[in-house]
């Protein structure tokens, strides 16, 4: 639907190369409406709820570290096939395997530095905006919207 929403965040080395604005610029000239926008240096227990469904893996320590190291910045765009969408525009997990013209193909090599994260699915989407934005989303008419939508 035209409400689905997802959770994107760039990863502290996004942040730190400069590429928030490219980042924002891709999802709202897509046609997605930004309903959500915060900068946070995150504790490693938030990104450990975060991150919940890896804690078993090898590379989850590391993972946490890293994402703590600097600040993030969560939102949450709104918009038809919002998660599956997002998911194409951030591009593989491991940048080596993301096609060019992707965020993480045209801006990163590897997988533990792959400078953006989006929900897989409406249901994570779901909780990880309510674990980012437990003061809620802002919703509002977008003028645009006749001409991104039939
Ligand atoms: P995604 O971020 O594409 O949803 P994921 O949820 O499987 O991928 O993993 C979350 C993050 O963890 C991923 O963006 C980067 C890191 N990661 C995944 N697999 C990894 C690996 N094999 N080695 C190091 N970091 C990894
Ligand atoms: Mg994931």
């Amino acid at each position: 639907s035209q409400n689905e929403r997802t959770y994107i965040m760039v990863k502290p080395d996004g942040v730190q190369r400069g590429l928030v604005g490219e980042i924002i610029a891709r999802f709202e000239k897509r046609g997605f409406k930004l309903i959500a926008l915060k900068l946070v240096h995150a504790t490693p227990e938030h990104l450990e709820k975060h991150y919940a469904d890896l804690a078993g893996k090898g590379f989850f320590a590391g993972l946490i570290k890293y994402m703590a190291s600097g600040p993030v910045v969560g939102m949450v765009w709104q918009g038809l096939d919002a998660v599956k969408t997002g998911r194409a525009m951030l591009g593989a997990t491991n940048p080596l395997a993301s096609a060019v013209g992707t965020i993480r193909g045209d801006y990163a090599l590897a997988v533990g530095r792959n400078i953006c994260h989006g929900s897989d699915t409406v249901e994570n989407a779901e909780k990880e905006i309510a674990l980012w934005f437990p003061e809620g989303v802002t919703q509002y008419t977008n003028v645009a919207e006749p001409w991104i939508y039939e």
